[in-house]
């Protein structure tokens, strides 16, 4: 194969804003649909490279859709290598910085040009990398829920094989979280892992106060008590409690997990493969995981996210928040509380007639 030929011929975008099972209810505020900017990135080869990205809210899709045809410029004509290609992002931007809009467009641009090179090759981007289609054990992820009207759900989850669910915590006062936390714990019952998030929602000292009062509860994390800049604050928490503090979904690019290494600020690794810098950046922030021997689980990105989890040295688990779902072709499926990586490349299909009705 000669790779001087295989050439990015053209990049497009569409928005969508598409149906949750659930709204993703968080004490920072609610998620009722996502808001995707679909990828397709075409090929000399007519191989064409797919991905999404999620823009949290609907006003976010246009800059980045704009943000995506400028950047075509610069792809265009270029190999199908994401390394190098990383290689000119991080360069062109060296002076502006890649956090935020310009960060989420560079991810989702990576993980399209693995997409194609993984699919140019008939392998699955698992494979690409060197790895398998193992299964990876994956949690389900509710939002803030009253367990009075989510009992019948939550059942469903264990019924699929779920045997860890999280949910969101902090909507309220601690009478409130303690309340929640103690039925979900009943319904889910003791063999179940029980991971919480507060979405950056708590004061260190009231982060400490809540999370030694719900610990009788065998969690296995808490998530994102304090805002996610905040390392020292996590890191005092981390002293204060004897609960495994998750953070990480809101790192950008490999070097903010250097960062919260060197601050101890998180017992767990939660990467966001949009935020860390698509592929690249994931396989790079999970060799600093290894060294520090910390477990790394995905942040939402199902399908992507399986496969890089399959050469990730400490996974943990995969977060099953299936949001892109109702536009997908051929989505996921959870086989005994597992998700395994399906090609070829990241095993994104579009579902035509549902981009239409979802279109923005
Ligand atoms: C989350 C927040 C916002 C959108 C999706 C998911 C969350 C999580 O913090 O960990 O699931
Ligand atoms: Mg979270």
């Amino acid at each position: 194969m000669n790779e001087a030929t295989f050439l990015i011929k053209d990049v497009r975008a569409r928005m969508v804003d598409v149906p949750l099972a659930r709204p993703i209810v968080t004490a920072s505020g609610t998620i009722p649909s996502a808001p995707l900017l679909l990828i397709d990135l075409e090929t000399s080869w007519g191989v064409t490279g797919r991905s999404y990205i999620f823009g949290y809210t609907p006003v976010t899709l246009r800059p980045m859709l704009e943000l995506i045809t400028n950047l075509a410029e610069l792809l265009r004509g270029k190999t199908v290598s994401p390394v190098e290609r990383m290689r000119e992002f991080e360069n062109t931007f060296r002076l502006l910085g890649r956090q935020g809009l310009l960060g989420m467009v560079i991810s989702g641009l990576d993980m399209a040009i693995w997409d194609a090179l993984a699919c140019a090759y008939e392998l699955s981007l698992a494979q690409l990398l060197g790895g398998q289609d193992i299964p990876i054990p994956a949690y389900d992820s509710y939002g803030i829920i009253d367990p009075k009207r989510y009992g019948p759900e939550l059942e469903r989850s264990l019924k699929q094989g779920f045997r860890a669910i999280k949910i969101k915590v902090g909507g309220g006062d601690l009478k409130n979280d303690r309340e929640t936390v103690a039925a979900v714990r009943d319904i889910v019952g003791r063999d179940t892992r029980l991971m919480l998030d507060y979405n950056q929602s708590l004061t260190v000292p009231e982060a400490v106060r809540r999370i030694n009062c719900l610990a009788e509860h065998d969690l296995q994390w808490v998530e994102e008590p304090v805002p996610a800049e905040d390392l020292i604050g996590h890191a005092a928490i981390r002293n204060a409690c004897t609960v495994p503090i998750q953070t990480g979904e809101n790192w950008w690019f490999p070097e903010d997990i250097s960062r919260a290494i060197s601050a101890r600020s998180s017992d767990f690794a939660m990467l966001d493969i949009m935020k860390i810098g698509g592929v690249t950046g994931w396989l790079r922030a999970a060799g600093q995981a290894e060294g520090a021997s910390m477990p790394v689980s995905s942040h939402i990105f199902v399908e992507a996210s399986a496969h890089v989890l399959a050469v990730t040295p400490t996974a943990h688990f995969l977060e099953h928040l299936d949001k892109a779902r109702a536009i997908l072709g051929d989505p996921i499926k959870v086989e005994d509380g597992m998700v395994r990586p399906r090609g070829p490349g990241l095993g994104i299909n579009w579902d035509e007639s549902a981009i239409a009705r979802y279109s923005l």
